[in-house]
């Protein structure tokens, strides 16, 4: 049997992190079923395949054989954006510890289909380290599960508002402290204002006078997004356990569309729900993808946002702070300013965070979300009303 490695052949190696991912085009039968062995595994490896269209980490989906043994995700976690991968795998086993102890507690009889398992090496670790010092992790697939890159009907929508608005409910009761900061500051708007201007002045790609109209749009709106931040900084708005990473693709549903489980959960840390709400909508609200180059694509979808709204809201309006409620809009405009002056800085740096499949990618997520950003500034007293109706 041989296997053909398909992924990240498109993808341009700019830079460190990236450099060692070029490793993966070169993963083999044999260091694949290494990882399974040095995790302790005894089952048949039967197929694997690269998996997954993520920007930091290396996924490959790794099928044994037979019907009875579980199928495996092997994920190599990138540790140049994620510095303390032990603390973040700590970070992972509590949320999920929680969760699975509600709901084995609740009568849930398949809890592995319901919350991400990650597996243990025989050392007690929940990782292996390979020659180069790359971080491997296994964790179960959810075996007929699938993801989706957009939404397709209201329905779906609904289902993911309650599928991360039940995740943060689960998780409103473990103590925030316990979670180290798996990315220091990562969506601390402040910080991220900060690393743009550097970047801005650094200029070390050269594409400043380019981009002059683009930074000058999202330098404007500053005074407004660092509002989150400073509600944060005096208190305001709760510190809380959060995804930090809501894209909807990062929800697993079975075969009836029903919501299975959150998965990618590398940056739950302590955070405010509103950039979990407000990332969501990033990818939900907007009909096209974050790097839509045909900007007259890019429209609000009023159904979806109601939709996710509504199902949010089933799960949370409970625990909510006036604050936090009144907010919610606010928090989707706020995480794509965010969004957009991330992969500005990236483009302005050089592309030295982000994969790319082109010279130009994070200059055209950059403008795709500066215009989404209009989108939703246009729509934002709908966007309030919907809120309201749906508290
Ligand atoms: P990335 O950080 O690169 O986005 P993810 O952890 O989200 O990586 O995994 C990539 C893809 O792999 C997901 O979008 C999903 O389709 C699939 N996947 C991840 N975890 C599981 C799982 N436990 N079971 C089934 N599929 C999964
Ligand atoms: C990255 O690779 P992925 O899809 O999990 C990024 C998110 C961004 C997203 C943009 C750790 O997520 O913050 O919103 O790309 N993750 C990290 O698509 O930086
Ligand atoms: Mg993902």
């Amino acid at each position: 049997m041989s296997y053909k490695i398909v992924d990240w052949k498109d993808c341009i190696y700019n830079n460190q992190h990236i450099n060692t991912l070029a490793h993966s085009k070169k993963m083999n039968d044999q260091q694949i079923n290494h990882f399974l062995i040095s995790f302790g595994r005894t089952e048949k490896m039967a197929e694997w395949k690269p998996f997954g269209h993520g920007h930091i980490n290396d996924t490959f989906l790794v099928r044994t054989a037979g019907n009875s043994s579980p199928d495996f995700i092997l994920q190599r976690k990138n540790h140049y954006v994620f510095k303390d991968v032990p603390g973040m795998l700590n970070n992972i086993i509590l949320a999920t510890d929680h969760i699975r102890a509600k709901l084995v507690a609740s009568g849930e009889t398949d809890p592995d289909r319901r919350v991400m398992k990650y597996l243990s090496a025989p050392n007690g670790k929940y990782y292996v380290l390979d020659e180069t010092g790359n971080y491997w992790t296994l964790f179960l697939f959810i075996r007929d599960s699938h993801g989706i890159e957009e939404v397709t009907n209201p329905g779906q929508a609904f289902t993911a508002g309650k599928a991360f608005g039940r995740f943060q409910l689960e998780l409103s009761d473990l103590d925030s402290s316990s979670l180290i900061e798996t990315i220091p500051n990562f969506h601390n708007g402040k910080f991220r204002f900060q690393q743009f201007t550097e970047a801005i002045s650094q200029n070390s790609a050269g594409r400043r006078t380019e981009m002059q109209p683009v930074i000058d749009h999202l330098l404007n709106r500053a005074d407004e997004m660092l509002k989150l931040q400073n509600w944060l900084d005096r208190g305001e708005l709760p510190l809380r356990i959060t995804h930090n990473d809501t894209k909807i693709n990062n929800i697993l549903f079975d075969h009836q569309n029903n919501i299975l489980c959150i998965i990618d959960l590398d940056t739950v840390m302590p955070g405010s729900i509103l950039f979990d709400f407000g990332d969501a909508i990033r990818t939900l609200g907007n009909s096209a993808a974050e790097d839509e180059a045909d900007l007259s694509k890019i429209h609000f979808q009023t159904a979806y946002f109601e939709a996710f709204t509504n199902g949010y809201l089933s799960e949370c309006s409970r625990f909510l702070t006036p604050l936090e409620k009144e907010s919610l809009v606010y928090s989707c405009r706020y995480m794509v300013w965010e969004q957009a002056i991330r992969f500005l800085s990236d483009y302005l740096n050089g592309d030295t965070y982000y994969k790319i499949a082109y010279p130009e990618h994070n200059k055209i997520r950059t403008l795709s979300q500066l215009r989404y950003l209009e989108v939703l500034e246009e729509n934002s007293d709908a966007m309030v009303q919907i809120v309201d109706n749906a508290w």
